[in-house]
């Protein structure tokens, strides 16, 4: 493991993270982004109750930039200059920016752009940590970075070392290091695998804290581990199953959990999906791998919760 992590003074990584002091006791309601300072990552998990009564997500752009694009414009989210339309609603892309794709900076960049726009017009933008993210952080040269971003890295002259330990001029690397691992929004968890593993955002805070602390960092099992909240799999059983995510959801205090990282997770890899107990809903179209167009998830929280999934044509399916 090298990188970001080790590189760097755990005081710097800490500040860098967002981390406060005791994150385990930090709140983050009705702030957001990273001009509100440490406290803003509560520990890695953030948490929002915001009054906006719209939720959009998507996941997995893996470096898809014109895919991302079009599926954001086709529902006004963002204008033909990609400037933020959406007004005051809450958007939260679920990890696993980089790779696959060929533009993964590009999609960085974007997405950078729009967080100020979204706050400057009341709403929010929420950029999840994907296991993508994490990897590259632990190991800038792992595998998945080297057939993926490492390439355009080398072609845009930049060192992917520099990147990873937050040091590239245009500060990409600080900023999506800075990523948070999970958020709440109302009665919906999002994280890129979804694993919570039963435990309550606390105890997910301390997790992470620790993590970072004293453990591995982006390498800790915990974080990027085959059980983990980034890459793990599979962890609620059989999905058509009436238990399926109802301990992990009732221990997070929400209705329903929101991930990406797994196209085929409930069968249909190009499409937004629910379980039949309708508290997972997988993200995931696999727009990465090019040739898909990708699904929007759109929320309603004005009375009682509405769900629908979004097309690039603009029709839609009622998921609940
Ligand atoms: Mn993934």
């Amino acid at each position: 493991m090298h990188g970001f992590v080790r590189r760097l003074p755990i005081s710097l990584l800490l500040v860098a993270y967002g981390c406060s002091t005791d994150p385990a006791d930090t709140t983050t309601e009705g702030s957001g982004g990273k001009e509100d300072g440490p406290a803003s990552y509560g520990g890695f998990i953030e948490e929002h109750d915001d009054r906006a009564d719209e939720i959009w997500a998507f996941s997995d752009p893996h470096g898809g930039i014109d895919a991302m694009k079009r599926l954001l414009e086709s529902s006004e989210l963002i204008d033909s200059e990609s400037t933020w339309s959406a007004g005051p609603v809450t958007m939260v892309i679920a990890g696993d920016l980089i790779d696959k794709g060929a533009h993964s900076l590009e999609v960085i960049d974007l997405l950078r752009r729009l967080e100020p726009q979204a706050a400057a017009a009341g709403g929010r933008l929420i950029v999840l940590l994907g296991n993508h993210e994490a990897e590259f952080f632990a190991d800038p040269s792992n595998d998945k970075a080297r057939t993926g971003i490492d390439n355009e890295l080398g072609r845009e002259g930049i060192n992917p070392e520099e990147l990873a330990a937050g040091m590239d001029s245009q500060g990409r690397g600080a900023w999506l290091a800075s990523r948070p691992l999970g958020v709440r929004v109302k009665k919906y968890f999002f994280s890129h695998g979804g694993n919570t593993d039963k435990r309550s955002v606390k105890e997910l805070r301390r997790l992470y804290a620790t993590a970072f602390s004293t453990g591995k960092g982006f390498a800790d099992k915990d974080v990027i581990g085959g059980n983990s909240i980034l890459e793990a799999q599979g962890w609620y059983g059989d999905h058509r199953s009436d238990k399926a995510g109802r301990e992990n959801a009732r221990a997070l205090g929400v209705d329903h959990i929101v991930f990406g990282h797994d196209p085929g997770a409930f069968g249909k890899k190009d499409q937004v999906e629910i379980s039949n107990n309708g508290i997972l809903i997988k993200l995931d179209c696999a727009m990465g791998l090019g040739g898909v167009e990708g699904e929007l998830l759109h929320i309603s929280t004005n009375g009682t919760d509405h769900a629908e999934k979004v097309r690039l044509d603009g029709s839609t399916e009622k998921l609940y």
